[in-house]
């Protein structure tokens, strides 16, 4: 561990005499011209500069640690870092090993904020986008279908790109043999659905069908488009649907085709 602070050491003063240090932009590499050994390479990304494979890094919660290769420009994002079993440093002038601690976090943007716990995709919009490759829960297969009921509360427009990203789509319910098969499964807990009325007030469609509702099961005096408005659909705890403010944060549920 010696070795490793004192690399640090020497990449600091390298980089202030020579004047380098704006050109990094505070970012601190923890050990110039080496690269780290290790099984533990999640992935390899190519043509990239070095601030994007450290942002890259930052974002995904179990990257620890990059290896830079500038003639390259290769980025390997590593789930480990130095120290760890079954890793050494090996002298490579193309390389630099960097750790992501003590690197500046604002590389991550919006996602900074986030509790992400895969990884975070800063969307073009600016906002945070928690991807999570497959559903965290486990598909079910109820009736023809498969669904992700996903216990972890965000707001409607993340759940719909949520379910994208698991390759299926917000829950759409069709008939009432569907709604009781859900309510069975989903009751106690409030989930968004893929319905919205975002694009005209008081006609809600099924975003991914884009259809209008064909059977619905509302609350009693819903949808009210309440307060200053409420234009996503949820399914609440007894199984009734209401509309209620986009921006707000609730579990949700993605369903698809069975393959
Ligand atoms: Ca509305
Ligand atoms: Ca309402």
């Amino acid at each position: 561990m010696f070795g490793l602070k004192l690399l640090i050491f020497i990449s600091t003063v390298h980089y202030t005499v020579s004047g380098e240090i704006q050109n990094v932009s505070n970012i601190k590499v923890t050990a110039s011209g080496k690269c780290m050994t290790s099984s533990k390479v999640m992935n390899v990304l190519t043509l990239i500069g070095q601030k994007q494979c450290i942002r890259k890094c930052l974002q995904n919660h179990q990257c620890k640690s990059v290896n830079y290769r500038k003639k390259q420009l290769h980025c390997e994002l590593i789930a480990a870092k130095y120290g760890e079993s079954g890793t050494s440093l090996v002298l490579d002038s193309e390389c630099d090993y960097i750790e992501m601690e003590d690197q500046p976090q604002e590389l991550t943007g919006s996602c900074k904020a986030t509790s992400c716990k895969e990884e975070c995709v800063p969307l073009s919009s600016g906002k945070p986008f928690c991807v999570n490759g497959k559903c965290p829960t486990g598909w079910q297969i109820i009736g023809e279908k498969k669904y992700c009921f996903v216990n972890s509360p965000i707001k409607w427009q993340a759940a719909k790109a949520s379910c994208i990203w698991m390759e299926a789509h917000l829950l759409e319910i069709e008939s009432e043999a569907e709604q009781i098969l859900i309510q069975n499964k989903a009751s106690g807990d409030r989930w968004w659905m893929g319905g919205t009325d975002e694009e005209s007030e008081g006609t809600f469609i099924w975003v991914h069908s884009n259809t209008t509702l064909n059977y619905t099961n509302w609350l009693e005096d819903e949808p009210n488009n309440g307060g200053t408005g409420e234009n996503c659909l949820e399914i609440l705890s007894d199984g009734l649907w209401n509309d209620n403010k986009c921006d707000s944060s609730f579990y949700y549920i993605c369903e698809k085709m069975i393959k």
